[in-house]
């Protein structure tokens, strides 16, 4: 159960957790038109520290985009202050931050121009999002037999609220069926991604994880995983993977915020290599780890404190 923090962000001013509320009729809840975002915090020795704030928030304004959002009210500058700020209001070390985009109440009907665009950034403390084995064990997954949003219907690219449906769909049927995810295929029968991550299968040490265009979201992580795997001089190749490469891979796993870096330790029963954490997964959990617990310096910039250093008076050491 979600525990709620002090303060939500709206449009600009800090309102109570409580007071976050929407009317029935406002056009998100009828079409699902909303775009957000899905962003860390984490506990750093110097204190709590944004994980790649700036990308998220360009992704939330392509999302917003991309659905002729195209006002609204914030600059990235602003959002990126408003999200530290809320993390600072709710005295928060580590937490996941969620910015909401949503067309609010107005005219009823499809067309949601007329309606206003509300802005909204929540945070609160989420753990692990597989279960607190799933880091070090790896996870149990099906392939969905529900196929990922196709293209040139709902742009994968876009995080938007409704994609999410489709992940519903897939997240339901592996939970009803003994799973603890599922992976979808793409409107061609090629692996896409995972309900809520991306994906990377690794075989003979060459790691693999689908383009784009297989209806994946641009993921953060993904990216994070692609960059920190070409610095450890992994073999590294975005390409159109067939089902049956899972069953075979020596290792799969699975990257997203919420998820962060998470082993695949068997796909529809059959055992991915060993059934258990492959020694690729485990280097770039390594590594990724190591960038947010301070044990390695943040050298991609991809850390934004949260608190900023006060000076120190005169004489203090
Ligand atoms: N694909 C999908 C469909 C997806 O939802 C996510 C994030 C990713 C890939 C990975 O993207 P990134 O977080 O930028 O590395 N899913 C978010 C929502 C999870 C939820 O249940 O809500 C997340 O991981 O925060």
């Amino acid at each position: 159960m979600l525990t709620p923090t002090e303060k939500i962000w709206h449009n600009g001013r800090f309102i109570s957790w409580d007071q976050a509320t929407i009317h029935v009729l406002s056009h998100v809840v009828s079409y699902g038109s909303s775009v957000f975002e899905g962003i860390r915090c984490y506990s750093t020795p110097s204190g709590p520290a944004v994980f790649r704030l700036r990308e998220h928030i360009r992704r939330m304004l392509d999302s917003a985009k991309i659905y002729r959002m195209e006002n609204l009210g914030f600059t990235a500058d602003e959002l990126a202050d408003a999200m530290l700020e809320l993390v600072r209001v709710n005295h928060m070390e580590a937490c996941y931050i969620r910015p909401i985009v949503i067309r609010g109440y107005g005219e009823m009907g499809v067309n949601p121009l007329k309606n206003p665009i509300d802005v909204y950034v929540a945070c609160w403390s989420w753990g692990k999002y597989l279960g607190e084995e799933a880091l070090a064990e790896g996870v149990d997954v099906c392939v969905s037999s529900w196929t990922r949003i196709a293209p040139n219907t709902l742009p994968a690219l876009a995080k938007a609220g409704a994609n999410y449906m489709n992940s519903q769909l897939m997240k339901m049927e592996a939970l009803t069926n003994g799973y603890s995810e599922a992976i979808a295929l793409d409107s061609a029968g090629y692996v896409s991604e995972g309900s809520g991550e991306n994906i990377f299968v690794v075989r003979d040490g060459k790691i693999h994880t689908p383009p784009l265009g297989n209806s994946v979201l641009p993921g953060i992580t993904r990216n994070t995983v692609l960059s920190l795997a070409r610095e450890l001089d992994f073999e590294i190749v975005e390409t159109i993977i067939p089902r049956e490469m899972l069953y075979i891979a020596d290792e799969v796993f699975f990257s997203g915020t919420a998820a962060e870096i998470t082993p695949i330790r068997s796909i529809d029963r059959i055992p991915v290599g060993k059934g258990r954490r492959g020694p690729v997964a485990e280097r770039l959990q390594k590594e990724f780890f190591a960038i947010l617990n301070g044990a390695k310096p943040d050298r991609h910039g991809w850390l934004t404190p949260v608190l900023v250093a006060q000076p120190q008076p005169a004489g203090v050491k």
